[in-house]
């Protein structure tokens, strides 16, 4: 296997005598309100494909959410498990997504670029009409969702990416980024104590500091819901699941960090965020795809999920979710996240 394959994250080969690494994402075509990439933005056109349980595939699914943009880019959710062929539409009838009748995702990888030797990876986004992958570009994605498919938006959606923040919220999201986002996967799969200790400062360090930022201001940047929310967002809300065990990111849980809970419960609770969130997904894929770390593939049964819906009390710091627009309406009855993933 090539070193860029073994590095892929999240696959179980994602560890081994190199520090963890994530690879870039190798398909960056733009869809665009131009098309100049020959994407151009279009209803019913482009499929995103998602694994519930994979954090960068979830802000695709909370901007969807947000922007209201479930009926122009429709939604395929992969099996959490995958097998040595990636990601899977198991559960699907058949065994097929519907729309791309595919079986697996890597099919339209294949019929992008034959022989690509690269992971394959989620979130993606593929064309329709040709089976076609378009991108995995999980960082560009979402802002393109954002400020791309504006046209398509629904009434209300709230500016996710507004143009006088973008330097503050891009600043914000490179430092959770390199010691959150990225950094528990460094602490998860790193191969050595120094590497392991490294990161796993990193994640509480920058933890702590945006705890700080958060203790009298309801949302990371503005007084509004940003792109850099949703980034944290999907962290926090994996943290103590699978983070916190697995990942051995363990000085504290989140729930004993009252800023960043109530942060994150306040997020979850509101529309497009925790109806996107599937924990079982979560905890599946992680404790049973990684048996590097954890070879009897076991699965905890905690932590209790009840809290997540406890009340939070952040409105009295101010700030509203969607700025001058609205909430989203009910989630789609297909894409409703089953029992066993909910608190
Ligand atoms: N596209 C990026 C980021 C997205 C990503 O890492 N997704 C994970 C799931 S959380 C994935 O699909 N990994 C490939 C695999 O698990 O086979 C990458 O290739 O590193």
């Amino acid at each position: 296997m090539s070193d860029k394959a073994q590095q892929t994250a999240g696959s179980n080969e994602a560890y081994g005598k190199k520090p963890f690494k994530r690879s870039r994402s190798h398909f960056a075509d733009r869809i665009t309100a131009d098309g100049r990439d020959g994407w151009p933005v279009e209803a019913g056109r482009y499929r995103l494909v998602v694994s519930r349980a994979c954090p960068w595939a979830s802000r695709a699914l909370v901007s969807r959410r947000l922007l209201g943009l479930e009926d122009a880019l429709s939604l395929a959710v992969a099996d959490p498990i995958q097998d040595d062929r990636s990601w899977r539409f198991t559960l699907d009838k058949d065994g097929r997504d519907p729309v791309l009748g595919i079986r697996y995702l890597s099919e339209a990888y294949d019929a992008r670029e034959t022989g690509y030797p690269g992971g394959v990876s989620v979130p993606a986004i593929v064309d329709v009409p040709s089976g076609q992958l378009v991108t995995n570009d999980y960082q560009q994605l979402t802002l393109d969702l954002a400020t791309e498919w504006t046209a398509l938006h629904r009434p209300g959606a709230p500016d996710l990416y507004p143009e006088p923040l973008r330097e503050e919220i891009d600043a914000v999201m490179d430092g959770i980024y390199r010691d959150v986002n990225n950094g528990v996967y460094r602490a998860g799969f790193a191969s050595s104590q120094s590497e392991y200790e490294d990161a796993c400062r990193d994640v509480f360090r920058r933890l702590e500091e945006t705890s700080r930022r958060l203790a009298d201001r309801r949302y990371l940047v503005g007084d509004s819901i940003t792109e850099a929310d949703i980034r944290l967002f999907t962290t926090l809300v994996r943290f103590d699941a699978v983070y916190h065990g697995h990942f051995k990111c363990n000085r504290w849980k989140l729930a004993e960090d009252p800023v960043l809970w109530a942060y994150a419960r306040d997020l979850y609770q509101t529309p497009g965020f925790g109806d996107t969130v599937d924990f079982d997904h979560i905890k599946r894929h992680y404790y049973q795809v990684h048996t590097g770390i954890n070879p009897t593939a076991v699965v905890p049964l905690g932590p209790d999920l009840a809290g997540w819906l406890t009340p939070h009390h952040r409105q009295d710091l101010g700030g509203s979710p969607f700025g001058a627009g609205t909430a989203p309406g009910p989630v789609p009855e297909a894409e409703e996240v089953p029992p066993e993933g909910r608190p």
